[in-house]
């Protein structure tokens, strides 16, 4: 075995110690050229998520992708709430875990990525399918080979070159799909045939506009309200875990 498929295998298993975590590696120049990339996006989506801008480590040409489990019966990893929501704030921690326990064991370095692309990430289901941890279903989501697309991503940027995952190819969940993703938008944001970007928009809108009581209290005693953000094409299919 060389080295990098190694030291790759060492960091996807110490990845996989954390609790709902599966881990792949992505070639950023495969990412890059990815469909996501190549794409128009129309609607413009506007979020007040506190991250910042970093530029990009020098000599890295790896991702190493995280799929965390999102199950239907935790919400509140979802919740929008004082500038980030609790999924991302773990996957954050992870990465930065993970990126501590790679320069000490190993002297790489590497820099977890922030959420947004406009921010210095990167689109993150194609990241995921071209680190082998799924496909792209019907629904427009990334679907994971465990969990479906009941699951949130992050990418963490690695120096060098690693041995990179490939879209699976044993793993076809859209083939003969009835597609109840498509009956349960209450947008109807697939009426087209395809994902319609700002029909989607629209319900995100609404639901940051109407927040949810958190079961939480300020430190005045006021409920804080969360955003709970529509997941109906994600509880609908069929693949996965719950
Ligand atoms: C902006 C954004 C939104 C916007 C716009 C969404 C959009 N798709 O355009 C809004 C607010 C509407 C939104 C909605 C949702 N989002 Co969103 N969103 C993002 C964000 C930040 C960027 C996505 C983006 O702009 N893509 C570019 C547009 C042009 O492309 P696209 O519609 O995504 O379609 C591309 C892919 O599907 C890809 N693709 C299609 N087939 C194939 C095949 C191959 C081989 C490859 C490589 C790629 C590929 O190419 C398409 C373009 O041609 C990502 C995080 C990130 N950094 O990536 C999260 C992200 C995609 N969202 C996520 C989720 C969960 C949701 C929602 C369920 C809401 C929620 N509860 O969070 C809905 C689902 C909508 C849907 N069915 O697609 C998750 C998806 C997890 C998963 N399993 O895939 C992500 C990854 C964030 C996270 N927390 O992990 N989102």
């Amino acid at each position: 075995m060389t080295q990098h498929r190694q030291l790759a295998e060492e960091l996807i298993a110490e990845a996989e110690k954390w609790d709902g975590i599966r881990a792949g590696i992505a070639a950023i120049d495969e990412v890059l050229g990815g469909p996501s990339y190549k794409a128009v996006a129309v609607g413009s989506w506007q979020t007040n998520h506190s991250e910042k801008t970093t530029p990009w480590l020098p000599n890295a040409r790896s991702l190493l992708v995280l799929a965390m489990h999102h199950p239907e019966d935790d919400p509140r990893l979802d919740w929008f709430d004082r500038g980030n929501t609790a999924g991302n704030r773990r996957m954050t921690k992870i990465s930065e875990e993970l990126g501590t326990w790679l320069f000490k064991t190993h002297n790489v370095r590497a820099q977890p990525l922030p959420y947004h692309v406009e921010k210095g990430g990167v689109y993150l289901k194609d990241a995921a399918v071209f680190a082998g941890l799924g496909v792209v279903g019907k629904n427009n989501l990334l679907l994971d080979r465990k969990w479906g697309p009941r699951v949130r991503l992050r990418a963490v940027l690695i120096e060098g070159r690693l041995p990179s995952g490939r879209p699976p190819e044993d793993f076809q969940p859209r083939q003969g799909c009835a597609m109840p993703c498509r009956k349960a938008c209450p947008e109807n944001a697939f009426g087209p045939g395809q994902y319609d970007r700002p029909t989607c928009i629209q319900r995100l809108n609404s639901d940051r506009d109407d927040p949810i009581e958190s079961g939480q209290k300020d430190s005045e005693g006021s409920p804080i309200l969360v955003t709970d953000w529509c997941r109906r094409c994600e509880f609908a299919c069929p693949v996965g875990e719950k």
